[in-house]
């Protein structure tokens, strides 16, 4: 006699307080780099989906902006309403803390997380040097487990890649018998504009550093494909003041132009075409708090 497993299919949200590795973590999930990730804390604000695919089962992780507790303001309203709608309706929860680090802040989100939804609590960066103590590591993973029933916990190296395969495996038997909602080759639901779009604030990030403007964010204007497969891309950076387009532009535009060269060849790469590539800074005030231009961003 067969005896055949069923095959499981289902969504996951990865949350957490800002700059715990959740996008690193999504990345090393799905074997590619779809979610930008950086040192500073809200690099991620739009939902990313991320698809794992296996024989047994196909996981589609939802990586979402980091839960904020500071800085209230309509952007960051926005953010949370994303993340606590990221979380309803899908079937399992990974909780990323930072190993030996557990805040006020990491508290709030765990008050959010809806009833009914097993979370797996992951402690990510354990590659740290705090973290090399197995006992205070395991003191500290006693200490948060205490705070929330958990379903289960994790220890992983989001960064090094480490352990990851255990959480695929801890997480597959929490979701529901399907069959695969994606096809096997797909890594993200996220269209090319959308990604050439995470690209350009990939570098933005990279090249800007601690210069980069609070209230900065990139807007794609044009995404044409020509008969020969040529991909021609034009992509606005927003900025909230006037004196802040030097910086991001930089002493004879060679900032932008490092932005815009670096980005066209990872998305060469990603499209596996060639790309023509026009970024430019343009000033539009108060956006980080104007609820219209928000929603017409598609935050
Ligand atoms: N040492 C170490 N650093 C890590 C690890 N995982 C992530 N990081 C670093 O932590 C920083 C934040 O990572 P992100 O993946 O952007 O964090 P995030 O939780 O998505 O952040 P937001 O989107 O801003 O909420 C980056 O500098 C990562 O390189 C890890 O396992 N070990
Ligand atoms: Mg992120």
């Amino acid at each position: 006699m067969i005896m055949t497993i069923p095959y499981r299919c289902g969504f996951i949200a990865i949350v957490g307080r800002p700059n715990v590795g959740k996008s690193t973590l999504m990345n090393h999930l799905i074997g590619q780099k779809i979610s930008i990730t950086s040192k500073k804390a809200q690099t991620t604000r739009h939902k990313i989906t991320g698809i794992f695919t296996d024989p047994a089962a196909q996981l589609v992780f939802v990586d979402t902006p980091g839960f904020q507790t500071d800085h209230r303001n309509a952007l960051n309203d926005r953010l949370n309403l994303n993340v606590t709608e990221a979380m309803s309706g899908v079937d399992a929860i990974v909780f990323v803390v930072e190993a030996m680090r557990f805040t006020e802040a990491d508290r709030t989100v765990l008050r959010q997380l809806p009833a009914h939804t097993p979370v797996l609590l992951t402690v990510n960066k354990i590659d740290k040097e705090k973290a090399k103590n197995k006992l205070a590591l395991q003191e500290f993973i006693e200490q948060v487990s205490a705070e929330f029933p958990f379903v289960g916990v994790q220890t992983v190296s989001a960064k090094h890649g480490l352990r990851i395969a255990n959480l695929i495996a801890d997480l597959k038997p929490l979701l529901p018998e399907s069959v695969p909602l994606y096809p096997d080759d797909m890594v993200t639901d996220k269209s090319s504009r959308f990604l050439a779009m995470e690209i350009v604030r990939e570098k933005l990030f990279r090249y800007l550093g601690e210069e980069l403007p609070y209230a900065l964010n990139v807007e794609v204007e044009q995404f044409k494909i020509d008969d020969k497969g040529l991909h021609e891309i034009y992509i606005a950076v927003l900025v909230d003041k006037e004196n802040q387009k030097p910086i991001v532009i930089g002493k004879g535009g060679e900032k932008l132009k490092k932005i815009s060269t670096e980005a066209r060849m990872d998305m060469e790469k990603l499209f596996d075409a060639k790309v023509f590539l026009k970024v430019w800074v343009k000033v539009k005030s108060g956006w980080a708090d104007d609820i219209r231009f928000l929603n017409e961003l598609g935050l």
